[in-house]
């Protein structure tokens, strides 16, 4: 049986500080969540910056009496949307809403969000989120992206989750381009204290990975997490190097990698979305983790993801730390944006 979530292993998290405000809104607005209360707030948290974008732009808007709902508001609205990078497509979609329902009358600054909130929540929804894990284990799990995108912090936050909640995890160092990757994973091994297997240097990463899936079955690992290099999706013999990743992994077990998720950097924008486009066919790529959403401001990026690409954002990445890392959810994530 698949099992589709792993809430369970967010809610341990400790929780960031987070504003008094913040939380307000959380507690007026999202009695009816059945998210645990670390996942909202660490979104809360991990989204500041776009929120501050968002919120001090939209309440520019409007004046303390209200504001009437007309082109020139709509016009104004939509020109502050885009610059969290959500793209005019959404944005159009979000503005076309509020016409819809609020056109022609004066409204308060808290309604509009509301309704923005609400239509950003439909937009994101999908359908599965948390690992798809394998009927039996070891669960494979592969990490691709580009250059620097965030592939080994994620995996070292994964990693520390997982094994926090009980699960062996083995750990493969294939990007064997340069030494300090594999140190890299290495500390992150030694800091979670779970097993590692390592290539040497310009090894080929596809060796790397079958021993990684091998020491995963003999040692009756739960989760395998195959780190490699970065890439970048235009250089077609890395991206056929992937797939040859995958046929090996795939000789070792049938079916797997169970999962292969694409890394993205939230504050790369509408690169990301490129990104996307390359890699999510060419690497047969199964999930998103959206990482560095605490850096940037371009959060809105998410949006475009969802909408143009039919990948379920698996996790997003909400700083360096070992805890800073959450399970994807919508709803939460929709009203952190907005939250005031
Ligand atoms: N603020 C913040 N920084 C992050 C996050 N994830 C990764 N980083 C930082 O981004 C930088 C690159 O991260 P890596 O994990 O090394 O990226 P990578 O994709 O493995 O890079 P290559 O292996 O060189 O392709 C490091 O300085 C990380 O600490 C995140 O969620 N938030
Ligand atoms: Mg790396």
């Amino acid at each position: 049986m698949n099992r589709y979530n792993i809430g369970s292993l967010i809610i341990c998290l400790p929780l960031d500080p987070i504003s008094e405000p913040a939380m307000a809104f959380w507690r007026s607005k999202k009695t009816e969540s059945t998210e645990p209360a670390g996942v909202i707030a660490k979104m809360v948290s991990g989204l500041q910056k776009t929120r501050r974008t968002l919120n001090t732009d939209i309440r520019d808007l409007f004046k303390s009496q209200g504001r009437l709902v007309d082109d020139e508001l709509l016009d104004e609205l939509f020109s502050k949307l885009i610059r969290t990078d959500m793209g005019t497509g959404p944005a159009e979609i979000i503005r076309d809403d509020v016409a819809r329902r609020l056109r022609g009358r004066v409204v308060q600054l808290e309604e509009v969000l509301e309704t923005i909130t609400e239509q950003t929540r439909s937009m994101l929804a999908q359908e599965s989120t948390g690992l798809r894990f394998a009927d039996s284990p070891p669960t494979v799990i592969l990490v691709v992206g580009v250059n620097g995108s965030g592939k080994t912090t994620s995996i070292g936050k994964l990693a520390y989750h997982l094994h926090s909640t009980g699960k062996k995890v083995v750990l493969g160092a294939g990007d064997t381009f340069r030494a300090a990757a594999v140190e890299q994973l290495t500390i992150w091994a030694g800091r979670i204290g779970c097993d590692i297997v390592k290539g040497n240097e310009g090894a080929d990463p596809a060796s790397v990975a079958y021993q990684t899936v091998e020491r995963g079955v003999q040692t009756g690992a739960d989760v395998v997490i195959i780190d490699t290099a970065g890439r970048l999706q235009t250089q077609t013999n890395l991206m056929q190097q992937l797939d040859k990743i995958r046929r090996v992994v795939d000789k070792k077990i049938e079916g797997a990698p169970h999962e292969v998720l694409l890394v993205l950097d939230a504050t790369s924008g509408q690169n990301a979305i490129s990104q996307a486009k390359g890699f999510s066919e060419a690497a047969g790529c199964t999930g998103i983790i959206l990482a560095k959403l605490d850096g940037s401001a371009k959060g809105g990026v998410i949006l475009p993801i969802r909408e143009q690409f039919d990948l379920p954002v698996k996790f997003v990445g909400l700083g360096e730390r070992v805890e800073d890392i959450a399970s994807f959810d919508a709803d939460s994530f929709a009203s952190a944006l907005f939250a005031e």
